[in-house]
């Protein structure tokens, strides 16, 4: 079943499977995601690629295949770079370029492709320079274990026969330890992102300043998406100071084998909560104010949730994250007289109005780009401290050369000083990590000795809002101008959803193509939370009669 033809195409069950020519494949939000049966020439193709920036950069490249929090029938790959972040824009191009000739040009483009390159780095065609090898990451989908080899022959196609395989990974895990492993201090370890985190979160712990904690309990239930989280968390508390500072994770929707696909992502993980903004089923009986968080699929994204006294269920999504995340950094730099280090924060049109107005409250005007960590991470790496997060739960803080210089360890440094270096060692710096966010959430609760209560009420509550997901076949014929809150194609359709904003108190409403999933994504904020889901169906049916949608909308 490996006999690959020269331009990757043999499927899943090892038919032959020619490009479908009348589909256009593009590198989305995140690499590219279709359903797992078109993927394998895709896969191999992205895996060539790989192999000629690996080459042409002497340096460990990465391909992560995965679709994080999409339905368990797509897969997807995206390649990471030697410094761990997402691909370069120029190469996206190459990419969307080879993935979609067909398979008689495949060749003849992969040939000319490598030429170009090489020569643009003066390197002769042929060079495989001696550091050129791909890491290949995968979670637990069980058609991962067949597009990995998809890559690695495209990778070997490319002449790179280096290949590392990390088989139930997560993408954060892989993004980190491709980095750490290009990076001249520090070594390949496939369990340098656990350590990483957990030694700096038990030793953050044992320096918190509330010693008798009268609000924050040490517990918490995780939903694990039916994904590979539910292989990881608990590793994380595999630490010899777990037993001086025991800390009690739950899993829940911890299926994790190939087996259990069915169920990843359905109706659990933080897409689903953040989305419909309920419990993920097995959530019944979890008595009310219990602290509980949701991963997705491949563990890159976080939001924490419970119900209060009252049965109201309250969700803490990426905005609030980046929002304790800033209360807990401005506090530190605050009580070091620290100000010449900027901090700023980076969210996206999701973000809740009020979330934003925090931000304003303390000084920071947030910076609005369009969706996707590869838009929010470069324009964090513009700040001393840059917290970027989206509301659906990705997101991370970075820091520049300046913050690392000021945080060095010293004798008698500061106790702000310290926390401020363990909490930028418990962070997965180099993009949103779930599980690392869910250790520096639980780190700044325990600080300020804080309920979820008390981190739902003490710093803002969220404006009503409503998302609704509609399928849509053609997503090219929307155009969103940059920061993706207005449509620029098709014109009437903005003028349409104008009038309807207007007639709503406060409300604010956008749609946007999606980058990973077949659907246009339809967001409202209104005075209600009735309003808002109102405005959000107007909108929708905006849509419809403009472009009919394929199921029935409910009557307004
Ligand atoms: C990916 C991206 C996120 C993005 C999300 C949704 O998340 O990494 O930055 O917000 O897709 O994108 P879109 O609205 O374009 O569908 P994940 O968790 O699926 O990797």
């Amino acid at each position: 079943a490996e006999n690959f033809t020269r331009a990757g195409n043999v499927n899943f069950n090892g038919n032959f499977c020619p490009v479908l020519q009348d589909k256009k494949f593009r590198y989305g939000t995140a690499g590219f995601r279709y359903p797992n049966e078109e993927m394998t020439f895709i896969a191999f193709r992205i895996g060539f690629l790989a192999s000629l920036r690996a080459r042409s950069l002497n340096q460990v490249v990465g391909v992560m295949v995965t679709a994080s929090h999409n339905p368990t029938g797509d897969n997807g790959v995206k390649i990471i770079e030697p410094t761990g972040h997402m691909l370069e824009n120029d190469w996206e191009h190459l990419a969307t370029e080879l993935v979609n000739a067909n398979d008689t040009e495949f060749e003849e483009l992969a040939s000319s492709t490598e030429k170009s390159i090489m020569e643009k780095t003066g390197l002769k065609t042929e060079t495989i320079p001696d550091n050129a090898k791909i890491f290949i990451g995968s979670d637990t989908r069980d058609s991962s274990p067949w597009l990995m080899r998809a890559v690695a022959r495209g990778a070997e196609f490319g002449r790179v026969l280096k290949v590392n395989e990390f088989v139930n990974f997560t993408t954060p895990q892989l993004h980190y330890i491709v980095y750490a492993t290009n990076k001249p201090n520090l070594s390949f370890d496939r369990l340098a992102p656990v350590r990483k985190t957990t030694d700096a979160f038990f030793e953050f712990i044992k320096r918190c300043p509330s010693k008798q904690l009268e609000n924050y309990k040490p517990s918490l239930i995780v939903d694990c998406a039916n994904g590979v989280g539910a292989l990881w968390v608990l590793e994380y508390l595999n630490h010899p100071e777990q037993k001086n500072f025991p800390m009690n994770i739950t899993l829940k929707n911890d299926a994790k084998d190939a087996a259990a696909n069915e169920y990843l992502n359905r109706d659990c993980g933080a897409d689903f909560v953040k989305l419909w903004r309920t419990f993920p089923r097995g959530f019944k009986n979890v008595p009310s104010e219990t602290r509980c968080a949701a991963l997705d699929g491949d563990a890159d994204r976080l939001v924490y949730f419970y119900s209060n006294n009252n049965g109201v269920f309250i969700l803490l999504d990426g905005d609030q994250i980046a929002a304790l995340y800033a209360k807990f950094l401005i506090k530190q730099l605050e009580l070091l007289g620290a100000k010449d280090l900027s901090i700023g924060v980076v969210q996206t049109a999701y973000a809740n109005g009020n979330s934003s107005r925090y931000f304003r409250s303390l000084g920071i005007e947030p910076a609005i780009v369009a969706t996707g960590v590869k838009n929010l991470h470069p324009k964090s790496e513009t700040y001393d401290i840059g917290i970027y997060f989206e509301a659906n739960g990705h997101g991370t803080v970075t820091f520049s050369e300046k913050f690392w210089d000021f945080v060095k360890e010293t004798p008698a440094d500061p106790e702000p000083k310290i926390m401020l270096r363990l909490f930028s060692q418990i962070i997965n710096d180099i993009v949103g990590d779930g599980i690392a966010d869910l250790f520096a959430v639980e780190a700044i609760l325990r600080y300020f000795d804080w309920s979820i209560g008390d981190w739902a009420s003490k710093i803002y509550t969220d404006v009503p809002s409503a998302q609704l997901k509609i399928p849509f076949r053609d997503r090219s014929i929307f155009q969103t101008t940059p920061d993706e809150t207005r449509l620029i194609k098709p014109e009437v359709m903005q003028k349409e959803i104008d009038v309807w904003v207007s007639k709503f108190h406060g409300a604010r409403a956008f749609v946007r193509p999606s980058g990973t999933e077949p659907i246009v994504r339809i967001y409202a904020e209104a005075d209600t939370d009735e309003n808002a889901l109102h405005l959000a169906y107007r909108i929708a049916h905006v849509v419809d009669k403009n472009y009919p949608i394929p199921f029935e909308l409910p009557e307004i």
